[in-house]
């Protein structure tokens, strides 16, 4: 806690937001019947391995089960699957992928920020203002190299002290958040300032589980961002800062040597940094 006064957000508070807002948005796959049984078997028989190899004892089985009701009763689902899980599906969508390489989303995205012009600053509290400014800029463009006008580069960040708004109560909404259009040539210029390093609640189960294998509950300070322009396939994102702490050792396994920016920290007390991305044209 470095510059407000409030009340924690607990664990339960911000798993419970997370899982709120993913029960509000109707998912579904287009998988085949047999496409879901081959994965579900090969699912179960990884576990079965699992608990052979490691002789799982009955006390240990009903360990298990206590812990998976708390985290499904804390609402954090979304949270440990997001952490421990979403990296490797993310691994195969890279697969197909040959512009800017994507990493998780993570659970605390929301949908229909405000938009906000090609040169423009996120909206902040009073209080955001006295963080280091940061002013990231750049240019989105097709794999030849061509600006895209009118991409839109969704950011999304935490504050100064790890939070982020609609996930804490004591953020406005939209704090920290906005689609930021691109100009005629694909240029953007917005400020915000830097975040902080994340700690993963450690007063819930997810927490718990990191704490039971001597874990540490942090990721690196990092920028969400979300870009995407028609007849282009979007990319989501992560963007790092070289020398944070905790970029050798995400808890979420999320960071890529292409991801790392070097801000410049000028005589003005503000950092800049540019960083271009590069969309894939729309599969199929
Ligand atoms: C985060 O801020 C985050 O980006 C992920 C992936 C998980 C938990 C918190
Ligand atoms: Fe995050």
């Amino acid at each position: 806690m470095t510059t407000t006064e409030h009340e924690s957000p607990t664990a339960v508070g911000s798993g419970t937001a997370a899982t709120d807002k993913f029960k509000n948005e109707r998912v579904s796959a287009d998988t085949s019947p047999e496409r879901v049984a081959a994965i579900a078997r090969d699912a179960l028989s990884a576990l079965h391995k699992v608990i052979l190899d490691h002789n799982v004892t009955y006390p240990e089985y009903r360990v298990l089960k206590q812990w998976l009701i708390d985290v499904g009763e804390g609402g954090e689902w979304p949270l440990f699957l997001d952490v421990f899980i979403e990296h490797a599906v993310e691994e195969v969508l890279a697969r197909s992928r040959k512009g800017t390489k994507g990493s998780i989303e993570g659970p605390y995205y929301v949908a229909d920020a405000p938009e906000l012009p090609s040169v423009c600053t996120l909206p902040m509290r009073e209080v955001d203002t006295k963080e280091t400014p940061l002013v990231f800029s750049g240019q989105v463009t097709d794999l030849d190299g061509k600006g895209i006008g009118g991409a839109i580069v969704e950011l999304w960040h935490a504050d100064a002290d790890g939070y982020y708004s609609q996930f804490a109560d004591h953020l406005p909404e939209w704090n920290l958040r906005g689609k930021i259009i691109t100009d005629g040539e694909g240029r953007y210029q917005v400020t915000t300032i830097q975040p902080a390093p994340y700690q993963i609640p450690t007063d819930g189960p997810t927490g718990a589980f990191i704490a039971a294998q001597n874990g540490h509950p942090w990721r690196p300070a990092h920028l969400h961002l979300i870009v995407s322009a028609p007849e282009h396939e979007s990319v989501t994102t992560q963007l790092y800062f070289d020398g944070g702490e905790w970029l050798d050792s995400d808890v979420a396994s999320a960071t890529k040597p292409e991801l790392v920016l070097r801000p410049t920290s000028g005589d003005d007390g503000i950092n800049r940094v540019t960083y271009d991305f590069v969309l894939d044209p729309a599969a199929g």
